[in-house]
């Protein structure tokens, strides 16, 4: 066994990439990779918890409609009943979830870029031990690069998944999480060290003329024959800031949402949603689901149901009973959101008592939009019964517009903009 091990590793390493010559980056090196993992050691556990909150906030226990994540089984056990305080909560942690998603890509690129030769390694696989450590290290990539690629996919509405979006990226982030775990476990010592070995403010200093490679590692990240540079480390860490920055500016508008929206230049969603009383951002129109003029129109009636026969009303029936406002935005789950927008309608609770059951453990809205994604959901007990819970029919003094789903839309605070279901006909209430 020892000789044929022996023997093994003495193959010569195949030509190109697997050649400890063929890297030769003289900036490469334990600090410059521990730089850029501090930064995703900060990042990416934010990441992980507002992606986490954002699946709470479906309330995914409700059933299949708000959920369709098959067998999530264990990984449900943190979730908790999404409240609705304070009103701004969904779009703050969604907000930075997208935002900073988008924010880290290049710093993500310069650390893998730093640690590709060991993607070489000669040999791929030389002990049990070794082997693990380069599995779990797929997982750590292959997770990360996942995570990234279909969370952009999604809110830039590239929607080509073999499935949902939401449950490969749900099950990707506990690949992920779990391998980036015990990567943080085995690389934090090493980390440290390889900080402390330099000086920041000396290196932020240090142009392309002085700069040398760092002493030899013992993963090999500092080339065997560097090449002169051509780049400093300051001019590295400042090209991935400066990266991340322009991304900042050009994403977060989005999120803020008001005039600010018009500079969100990544934003796939028209960027000026029109001027007036309805000019806020729209995410489907109602000719993109299938939803006609002929649906809303004066046949459109309200059901809701509850204990006892379905009351029926029309919107003039609906206009003329108690009204209340509430001024909440529409955050939704692809990180954009609006300024507060000043609803006007009926609350839910009001609507619960007429059906009888005042006490209403949630409700199933359903629209007149052909079944599909997004055409029904279920609130929960506390949004119903939240005073700002309403089933919309007018918005900033006017009717709502057919994109912003006349005749009637629920609006609940802090709900992700997916559950405020547009052209709602039927709420079913239950105990
Ligand atoms: N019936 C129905 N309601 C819906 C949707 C939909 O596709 N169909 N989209 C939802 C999503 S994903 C969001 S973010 C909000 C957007 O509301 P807005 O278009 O009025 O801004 O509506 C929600 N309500
Ligand atoms: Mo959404």
């Amino acid at each position: 066994m020892k000789t044929t091990v022996g023997r093994i590793s003495e193959t010569p390493p195949p030509p190109g990439p697997f050649r400890p010559g063929f890297w030769r980056s003289p900036i490469r090196g334990p600090w410059l990779t521990s730089v850029f993992g501090l930064v995703l050691l900060v990042g990416i556990p934010v990441l992980f918890v507002t992606g986490a909150l954002s699946y709470a906030a479906y309330n995914p226990d409700l059933g299949p409609l708000n959920d369709q994540t098959p067998d999530k089984g264990l990984l449900g056990f943190y979730l908790f009943d999404w409240p609705t305080h304070p009103y701004w909560l969904y779009r703050l942690t969604q907000g930075i979830h997208v935002t900073l998603g988008v924010v880290l890509v290049p710093v993500l690129l310069a650390k893998l870029w730093s640690v590709i030769p060991k993607l070489f390694e000669w040999l791929p696989v030389r002990s049990l031990a070794h082997g693990l450590e380069r599995l779990s290290l797929l997982l750590l990539v292959g997770g990360a690069i996942f995570e990234f690629v279909t969370g952009i996919f999604n809110i830039q509405l590239f929607y080509i998944f073999p499935g949902s979006f939401y449950t490969l990226h749900f099950y990707g982030a506990w690949v992920f999480i779990a391998a980036f775990s015990v990567h943080v476990c085995l690389k934090l010592g090493r980390m440290t060290r390889a900080l402390r070995s330099r000086n920041l403010l000396t290196e932020l200093r240090t142009d392309v003329a002085h700069t040398r490679p760092e002493p030899p590692d013992p993963d090999g990240l500092v080339p065997a024959a560097p090449a002169a540079p051509t780049m400093s480390r300051r001019g590295a860490v400042g090209l991935v800031g400066a990266g991340s920055l322009a991304l900042l500016v050009v994403t977060v508008g989005q999120s803020i949402g008001g005039r600010l929206r018009s500079t969100a230049l990544l934003a796939p969603h028209n960027r000026n949603p029109g001027s007036g009383s309805n000019g806020f951002q729209i995410n489907k129109t109602a000719a993109s689901v299938s939803v006609t003029p002929a649906l809303v129109g004066p046949a459109w009636r309200l059901e809701v149901h509850g204990r006892g026969p379905a009351l029926v009303f029309t919107r003039g029936q609906l206009l003329a009973m108690p009204r209340h406002a509430a001024a909440l935005p529409i955050a939704c789950v692809e990180g954009w959101s609006t300024e507060d927008q000043h609803w006007n309608g009926l609350r839910l609770a009001d609507l619960a008592a007429l059906a009888g059951l005042s006490h209403a453990g949630s409700v199933l809205v359903e629209s007149v939009q052909p079944p599909g994604p997004y055409s029904s959901a279920m609130l929960r007990g506390n949004q119903i019964h939240d005073p700002r819970a309403l089933l919309a029919l007018r918005v900033n003094g006017a009717d709502l517009s057919l994109d912003h789903g006349y005749p009637a839309r629920i609006i609940v605070p802090a709900n992700p903009g997916v559950n405020n279901t547009k052209w709602v006909h039927r709420l079913t209430f239950r105990t």
